[in-house]
C-alpha cells in the first residue's frame, strides 16, 4: 500500500501565492476540515499517511507536492518557483529522506512538482512561470541514470502543467486542451474535462481509485462512464488558493 505524505493547513494560508485567481476570504476551519477528510479519503483507501512537519508560517505549505518528486530509485528535492515557498523543501527533505535516497535540485533551477506528471519511466514536465528551463534540464540530468526521460510540455493560461492534464489510469488522460495539448502524451485514450469545468482535470489515482473534487461533477461522470471508480473530496476552500487534489499529497508508492 503507498504511504501519502502530507502536511497539515498552516493559518496563514490566506496569504497563499496567487496566479490566475483573484484573492478571496479563505476559512482556515473549512479548509483544515476538507484537508481532514482529504487525508481521512486517503486512510480509508489503505494509504499510510505520514504528517510532516507543520509550517504554520508558510502560507503554502499544505501544497506538499510541489516540493519533492518521488521515483522507485530516488527522491528529487525540487526548487519552488514561488521563492517564498522555497524554505519548504527542508522538512519534506527530511520525511522523505526515509524512504528514498535523495538528490537535490540547485540554483538558478525552479521547478514545482504540481508540473510532473509521470507516465512509466517518462516524465512529461510543464514549462510554466513557476519552472524553468534550467530545472528541466537538471532534472532530465538527475534521473538519466536511472532510464527515466523528461519531455517539456509547454501550458497555457493555468498555474501547472496538473493543472493542465493528469491520468485517472495508466491508459487514460485527463485533460484540458484549452490549457495543454493533449496531442503531445502518449497514445493514450483522452477525456476532456467538461467545458464548464477547467478545473477538472487534476485527479489523483489510489489503489484502484480515483480521488477527484466534487466541485466537477461532470468532468466526473466522464471518467465513471469510463469504468473509474471515483472518490469525491471537497476541496473548495483549497481551490481559492489555487489548490487541488494532487498537490495536498506526495505519494510514496
Ligand atoms: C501556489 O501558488 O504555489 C499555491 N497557492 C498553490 C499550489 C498548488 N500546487 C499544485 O497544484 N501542485
Amino acid at each position: 500500500m503507498p504511504t501519502a505524505l502530507v502536511r497539515s493547513v498552516p493559518e496563514t494560508i490566506e496569504r497563499c501565492e496567487l496566479t490566475h485567481l483573484e484573492r478571496v476570504a479563505i476559512s482556515f476551519d473549512r479548509a483544515r476540515r476538507q484537508h481532514e477528510d482529504y487525508v481521512e479519503l486517503l486512510n480509508r483507501l489503505g494509504c499510510v499517511v505520514e504528517n510532516m512537519e507543520a509550517l504554520p508560517d508558510h502560507a503554502d505549505s499544505v501544497f506538499v507536492e510541489d516540493t519533492v518528486l518521488v521515483l522507485d530509485e530516488v527522491a528529487v528535492i525540487l526548487r519552488p518557483g514561488a521563492v517564498s515557498r522555497q524554505a519548504e523543501t527542508a522538512t519534506a527533505a527530511r520525511a522523505i529522506s526515509r524512504h528514498r535516497p535523495l538528490l537535490f535540485l540547485s540554483a538558478p533551477a525552479t521547478l514545482d512538482g504540481g508540473d510532473i506528471l509521470k507516465c512509466g519511466r517518462t516524465l512529461y514536465v510543464g514549462v510554466s512561470t513557476r519552472s524553468n528551463a534550467e530545472g528541466i534540464r537538471q532534472l532530465a540530468g538527475l534521473v538519466a541514470p536511472f532510464d527515466h526521460h523528461v519531455v517539456p510540455v509547454p501550458i497555457r493560461g493555468c498555474l501547472h502543467l496538473k493543472s493542465a492534464a493528469t491520468f485517472a489510469r495508466a491508459d487514460l488522460l485527463v485533460a484540458n486542451p484549452e490549457w495543454v495539448d493533449p496531442g503531445v502524451f502518449e497514445k493514450v485514450e483522452l477525456v476532456t474535462v467538461h467545458p464548464d469545468e477547467p478545473h477538472g482535470a487534476n485527479v489523483l489515482p489510489v489503489a484502484g481509485f480515483v480521488i477527484a473534487a466534487k466541485a466537477f461533477p461532470r468532468t466526473n461522470e466522464r471518467l465513471t462512464a469510463h469504468g473509474l471508480t471515483l472518490e469525491t473530496v471537497d476541496l473548495s476552500e483549497l481551490a481559492k488558493a489555487e489548490g487541488a487534489v494532487t498537490c495536498c499529497s506526495v505519494m510514496v508508492d
